[in-house]
């Protein structure tokens, strides 16, 4: 399914090439406790779509989300079985690498913790790589992915999340840059050692923590 990604299309050359050149790289230090607007991003009231152009049509009936590899209990949801979970609310900001940052997102979804509770993930599981509908994947810390904060959200304000930000499920992690929230979200594999996902391939940090500024590799 990845084999035919766009890789050569614009926007992945474009940011390939912002990688190797450091660009919006402010050097500048911050913290989380500080300031709100991580260094060298700007606000935006509007909520862009980024993806690489193909944005999957997943039906309910035929939706499923698999978590699997190192668990000691493989798990495949249905959209009713997702339904049946607990979900929690949570209000959040958006913070993508090319310097855009979105206040007070309101989501409703399913906590990654349960999940993980469900799965039980090994002990030589330290770090998860996830898959699109859309062939797309990205890899990030075991840690960063059970954070309190992280969902997988099925609304967005009170609205089922629209199909061009990643419905019916996307994953939503706050602390890190937004390419790691995969949208249209398919499968959650628990791994050994980290690896790197499509951005990560093509000069973005495996961790991508926005107040450190981990644009690129
Ligand atoms: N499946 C999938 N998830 C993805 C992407 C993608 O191309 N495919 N793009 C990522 C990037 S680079 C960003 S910035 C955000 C954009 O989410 P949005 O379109 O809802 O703003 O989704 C991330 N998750
Ligand atoms: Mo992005």
């Amino acid at each position: 399914m990845a084999d035919d990604l766009p890789d050569d299309s614009k926007l992945t050359r474009s940011k390939r090439g912002w990688a190797e050149a450091g660009k919006f790289l402010t050097g500048h230090a911050a913290t989380p406790q500080g300031e709100r607007l991580p260094p060298g991003q700007h606000l935006v009231k509007n909520w862009p779509v980024l993806d690489l152009g193909r944005q999957p049509d997943i039906g309910l009936h035929r939706w499923k989300l698999a978590v699997d590899g190192l668990v000691e209990r493989p798990l495949t949801l249905d959209w009713d079985a997702f339904l049946a979970l607990p979900h929690e609310d949570r209000v959040s900001d958006i913070h993508c690498v090319t310097t855009w940052s979105r206040y007070d997102n309101r989501w409703k979804g399913v906590p990654t913790r349960t999940l993980l509770d469900q799965v039980q993930p090994r002990d030589e599981a330290v770090a998860v790589m996830l898959h699109g509908y859309d062939g797309y994947t990205t890899n990030l810390p075991l840690a960063d992915f059970a954070s309190p904060d992280a969902l997988l959200v099925r609304e967005w304000e009170g609205k089922p999340l629209t199909r061009e930000h990643g419905g019916p499920v996307r994953l939503v992690v706050p602390h890190l840059y937004f390419w790691k929230s995969a949208k249209w979200i398919a499968r959650i594999e628990l791994i050994g050692r980290d690896k790197p996902g499509f951005w990560e391939v093509n000069g973005y940090h495996m961790r991508g923590d926005p107040w450190g500024e981990e644009r690129y590799s």
